[in-house]
């Protein structure tokens, strides 16, 4: 089957997902295709290339894909934000020079040889950890987000903000992330029965602190060290950070320095604050720490513009802290009609997921959107319901349905529906 022949799966275009399955799409690679019958011998063919070296950077062709935009509080230089560029990316893995970064009080200089951590509190074997002495625990690799609660918060408008993709939507990355289960730590300093909180503390100025519950702790939260297969950047955490995969960004405290175990959260500055949503009737929800299922269209997106009418590929992430993404829908006609899109291979949990739908663009203009659903039925909302009960005042935890509008010119505005 080529996308040709491929049965319309909804309105307006969208094709049946099993043109990914098939050699067919190959069948829209041709029309972009001059008919040529050889190729020239070109200058970079006609001399050896440049030698090795012992660090690999891009292509100098793909400068433009950086971080951006990068914004700081007044008057500072690191408490800000620096945003994946999602609409440049492909697959689910962020490359580690491009993961999202947020700083309250910038990024700390540590001296892994002088960096310990320190568990305390409310367990029989207080405990201090050299780097050294942690790299010989039991590690693990997974591949996971991480999502700033405050991702996508543009939205909130009550105009669409016409900005990239990165720009609205770039504080999620996903990566490797390797290191030791909290939880082995903790059997090793004995929680006493009471505990049933863990608060952890940052290395920074900021000394970023936040509280867990124990449960969260000893399911799946570690205390990482490797990013990508390599020691974390010194922007994520370097040389150890909590990770909590699924739980608001926030909570993932980098640098990480002290884990203390209290029978109750500690209500550091950081979780009253901050990260805490008001609703309507001006009580704020207590914690919310997992993040909702979610997705995006990343191309095309806002700044990426159309060719010629013809064959184009929607793509996109989705993720859920729930757990695995089981289903991604995509409209070309508004949400009037909705498509089952391809997912790609690694369907992972707490993890982006790729997703992929063949659209045949007549060339009018158009409104695309996705609708991701989890693993435990939640279904990303429209932007209408996520406003519903909230107070005007909410920033955080934004997971509404993105639609763009395709232009008949080609180019891509952000749309409300
Ligand atoms: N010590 C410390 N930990 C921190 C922060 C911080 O400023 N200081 N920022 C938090 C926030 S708000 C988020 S969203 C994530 C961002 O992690 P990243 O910079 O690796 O993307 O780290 C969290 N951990
Ligand atoms: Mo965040």
């Amino acid at each position: 089957m080529s996308e040709f022949d491929a049965p319309p799966a909804a309105g307006n275009g969208l094709l049946d997902r099993r043109v990914f399955l098939r050699a067919g799409i190959i069948g829209g690679a041709a029309l972009m295709t001059a008919n040529a019958t050889a190729l020239e011998r070109e200058k970079w063919m006609q001399m050896p290339g440049a030698g090795m070296s012992e660090s690999g950077a891009p292509s100098g062709h793909e400068s433009h894909i950086v971080r951006s935009p990068i914004g700081s509080q007044p008057g500072t230089t690191g408490a800000g934000a620096s945003r994946t560029p999602l609409q440049f990316l492909d697959g689910v893995i962020t490359p580690s020079r491009l993961h999202f970064e947020r700083h309250h009080s910038g990024i700390p200089d540590i001296d892994p040889a002088q960096h310990k951590l320190l568990i305390h509190g409310l367990v029989e074997r207080p405990l201090t950890f050299s780097m050294e002495a942690l790299a010989r625990y039991p590690t693990v690799s997974r591949i996971q987000f991480l999502e700033c609660s405050g991702n996508s918060g543009t939205s909130l408008a009550s105009e669409p903000v016409q900005a990239s993709c990165a720009q609205i939507h770039g504080l999620v990355s996903a990566s490797e992330w390797g290191g030791v289960p909290l939880s082995v730590l903790l059997e090793e300093a004995g929680v006493k029965a009471e505990g049933k909180w863990i608060v952890a503390d940052g290395a920074d100025a900021a000394m970023m602190s936040r509280s867990v519950p124990l449960d969260k702790i000893m399911d799946d939260a570690i205390v990482a060290l490797y990013q990508n297969g390599e020691p974390l950047r010194p922007s994520n955490g370097y040389p150890m950070r909590l990770f909590l995969p699924g739980w608001e960004g926030n909570m993932s405290v980098k640098w990480l320095r002290t884990i203390k175990v209290l029978d109750r959260p500690a209500m550091t500055k950081d979780e009253t604050s901050k990260y805490s949503d008001l609703q309507a009737d001006g009580v704020s929800k207590l914690f919310s720490f997992p993040m909702g299922v979610k997705s995006v269209i990343t191309s095309p997106s806002f700044g990426l513009s159309m060719g010629a009418a013809g064959v184009y590929q929607i793509s996109g992430i989705a993720w859920s802290g729930a757990g695995k993404i089981r289903r991604v829908e995509v409209s070309a006609d508004g949400g009037k009609s909705w498509a089952d899109a391809a997912l790609d291979a690694h369907v992972l949990p707490k993890c982006l997921t790729r997703f992929r739908s063949a659209w045949r663009w007549d060339g009018s203009a158009a409104v695309i959107l996705s609708r991701a659903t989890d693993e435990a039925g939640n279904v990303q909302p429209s932007r209408e319901v996520v406003l519903k009960g909230r107070s005007s005042a909410a920033f955080y935890h934004y997971n509404g349905i993105q639609a763009w509008r395709v232009g008949a010119d080609g180019e891509v505005s952000n749309v409300y529906v």
